[in-house]
Formats: C-alpha cells, sequence, structure tokens
C-alpha cells in the first residue's frame, strides 16, 4: 500500500528503508509511552492532591504504548527498544533525579511540558505521512496528549511565582537534550517523510505557549527557547 503525501513524493511503508527507519522510531515511540506511564505514576506519589488524575493520565500513556506497538505488528517491524531506551536515558535520569529530591516543577517541566511538547510536534508531523492504520491511532493518542500537557499547564500557572526559578533551571538542563535527541532521529524521521525542520517549528511552537500559558513573558520566553540552541 502506497500513499501519496504531495505531488512528488509516495511512501512506501514496506520498503525495506522504511521499516529499517520505523523500527527505531516506533520504538522511540514505545519505550516514550512507557517511560510516560511511570513518569505519571510518580507524579502521582508527589502529588497526592492530584493522585487520581496522575494515575488516570498514566494509565491513558499505557493505551497509547498498545496502540503503537499495534502500529509497528501491522507494518511487520520488530521495535529497537535497547537504541529507545538508551535514547531517552538523559530526560530519564534527569527525572528520576528530580523525583529523588521531591523536585515536582522539574519533574513537571520534563514530562508535562517537554516530552509531552515533543510527542504532540511528533505526532501531528506524522499524521499526514503515516499508514492508514498507524494514522486513526495516532489521531486518537495526539487529543491525549493536548490533556497531559494542559494538567502540567495549570499545575504550574497556579504555583507560578513559587516555581519560576526551578523551571528555569530545568529548562536550561533539559532543552538541550531535546535537540540532541532531535538530530540523532531526524535521518529516520526523514524516512517516514518528516522533516526536522517541521519538528523543530512544530515543537517551538508548542513549548512556547505552554510557557506562555502558565505565566512567562514573551521576552522570557525567547530567552528560555534560547537553551536549547547551545546544544
Ligand atoms: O507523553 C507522551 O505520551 C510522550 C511519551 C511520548 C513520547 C513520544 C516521543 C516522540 C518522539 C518521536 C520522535 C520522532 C521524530
Ligand atoms: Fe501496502
Ligand atoms: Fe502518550
Ligand atoms: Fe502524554
Amino acid at each position: 500500500m502506497q500513499q501519496l503525501t504531495d505531488q512528488f513524493q509516495e511512501i512506501d511503508f514496506h520498503s525495506e528503508k522504511y521499516k529499517d527507519a520505523y523500527s527505531r522510531i516506533n520504538a522511540i515511540v514505545i519505550e516514550g509511552e512507557q517511560e510516560a506511564h511511570e513518569n505519571y505514576i510518580q507524579l502521582a506519589q508527589l502529588l497526592p492532591e492530584s493522585e487520581k488524575e496522575l494515575v488516570r493520565l498514566s494509565k491513558m500513556e499505557s493505551r497509547h504504548k498498545k496502540g503503537f506497538e499495534a502500529c509497528g505488528r501491522n507494518l511487520q517491524v520488530t521495535p529497537d527498544l535497547q537504541f529507545a531506551k538508551e535514547f531517552f536515558s538523559g530526560l530519564h535520569q534527569n527525572f528520576q533525579t528530580a523525583a529523588a529530591q521531591g523536585k515536582v516543577v522539574t519533574c513537571l517541566l520534563i514530562q508535562s511540558l517537554i516530552i509531552e511538547c515533543f510527542a504532540i510536534a511528533a505526532y501531528n508531523i506524522y499524521i499526514p505521512v503515516a499508514d492508514d492504520f498507524a494514522r486513526k491511532i495516532t489521531e486518537g493518542v495526539v487529543k491525549d496528549e493536548y490533556s497531559h500537557l494542559n494538567f502540567g499547564e495549570v499545575w504550574l500557572k497556579e504555583n507560578f511565582a513559587a516555581s519560576k526559578a526551578e523551571l528555569e533551571e530545568a529548562n536550561r538542563q533539559n532543552l538541550p537534550l531535546v535537540w540532541k535527541m532531535l538530530n540523532q532521529v531526524a535521518d529516520d524521521a526523514k524516512t517516514l517523510a518528516m522533516e526536522k525542520e517541521a519538528l523543530i517549528e512544530d515543537f517551538m511552537i508548542q513549548y512556547g505557549e505552554a510557557l506562555g500559558n502558565i505565566g512567562f513573558k514573551t521576552f522570557e520566553i525567547m530567552r528560555l527557547s534560547a537553551h536549547g540552541l547551545a546544544a
């Protein structure tokens, strides 16, 4: 089955090249959903007043994982989960360190802002170029990811004054990792007809909007965003 994405480009979802790239991108998404599941369970322990809601989000992440596993099976691709674990290791380590210190603001920035914005950007760019099966799954998932981002935005907005300094530090430590990760998968993403420039643009729009929603001023958002560029 092939799909016409634009006038000039066709995607062969069954070519060896496509399936090879998919074994890494699909694994990243599966591992990302698994880690997101675990992160929301840890957040539920850190934020007992939001425990029910956060456990609900963690269950959504498990469903997402199952959906993307089905996408890989549908294309007869075996996900390279070892690659994916390494891909997330930096953000994973930073989240674990913050959680162990009870730094809930840092945990929320990593999972609910950075990772959710990364997911929203990737899924939005993927949907128009996905195979029919994966497109339906991903359309359902991306709606949920907006609600996860919203949880982080609302909590951080309500606690903005007390969180501001920690958010700036956490942004400085974690945003460069996102650019590193994007560069690492740019070639594979391109094979799936996802352009790096489009991923970056969508991510920056989501992340900048999120920072604005929680209370940062435009000049602060520009300063925070610039930290990624050093990577
Ligand atoms: O909150 C979530 O469900 C996020 C964990 C999922 C991560 C998705 C990571 C997507 C990166 C894909 C990179 C493709 C170029
Ligand atoms: Fe086909
Ligand atoms: Fe998810
Ligand atoms: Fe999510």
